[in-house]
């Protein structure tokens, strides 16, 4: 009776703790609006061809390495709040209030539906595509929920695929790498940021938000290195 119980527990608490262990891969937002590349209508600076590239080769020698790759993508309405132009005499990059918050105004980005959306890697290579910012009151810089507090689906996708530990890199470092990155260790992931496979929108900020994901306890690999992945506790 003994052995029976403590084969049942092992079963249930060693499986459940290995499965937490698994790697996972967030791509964040790497789509044409925020590419030189492409032209695109926030295009973030170290965005050109190269940089995209690189950005698929490292992504499929992660998933040829074994590890579900998932990929977060900006999806705004027109009538998006984060829009300068939905707000009166405002231009690119004023700040104002937004339900009590500051809220950075950007060109018109990542509007649904438009060759800008589009997510410049191959599609094939996503277990999932998260889509954030469909609700034009709110921005949602964290790919797991919106300034709202609105959750997507990402959290639960994680879980179930038993993902206990996050690999992840995108643009924009300074804003949707960092919220990503810190609400993942909110929600108790361990997590790694693959810093030459960020850009940022500018060199301060993307400073202060590597300092800041360090001193919450992610680290920071300059570059891709499967074999550190590997070691990932
Ligand atoms: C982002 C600004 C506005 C990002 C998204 O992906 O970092 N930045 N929307
Ligand atoms: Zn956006």
């Amino acid at each position: 009776m003994k052995l029976l119980a403590f084969l049942v527990l092992f079963t249930f608490f060693g499986l459940s703790v290995m499965a937490a262990e698994k790697i996972g891969v967030i791509v964040v937002d790497v789509q044409a609006d925020f590419t030189k590349f492409k032209n695109g209508s926030l295009a973030v600076e170290g965005t050109d061809e190269a940089y995209i590239k690189t950005v698929e080769e490292s992504t499929k020698k992660l998933k040829a390495s074994g590890y579900p790759i998932y990929a977060t993508q900006d999806w705004h309405p027109k009538n998006h709040a984060s829009f300068y132009t939905n707000h009166p005499n405002k231009k690119p990059f004023d700040v104002i209030k937004l339900h009590g918050k500051d809220q950075v105004l950007w060109s018109p980005h990542c509007v649904q539906n438009t060759p800008g959306a589009e997510i410049l890697l191959d599609k094939k290579l996503f277990k999932a595509v998260v889509r954030k910012g469909k609700d034009p009151q709110y921005d949602s810089y964290s790919g797991f929920q919106d300034d709202g507090g609105k959750k997507t689906e990402l959290d639960e996708i994680l879980k179930k695929d038993g993902i206990g530990k996050l690999v992840i890199y995108g643009i924009a470092t300074d804003y949707c790498v960092k919220a990503t990155a810190l609400d993942a260790v909110a929600r108790g992931y361990k997590v790694m940021v693959i810093k030459n496979l960020c850009r940022g929108v500018a060199p301060e900020s993307t400073q202060k938000a590597i300092e800041e994901m360090k001193s919450k306890g992610i680290i920071i690999l300059e570059d891709l290195d499967l074999e550190r992945i590997k070691a990932f506790k």
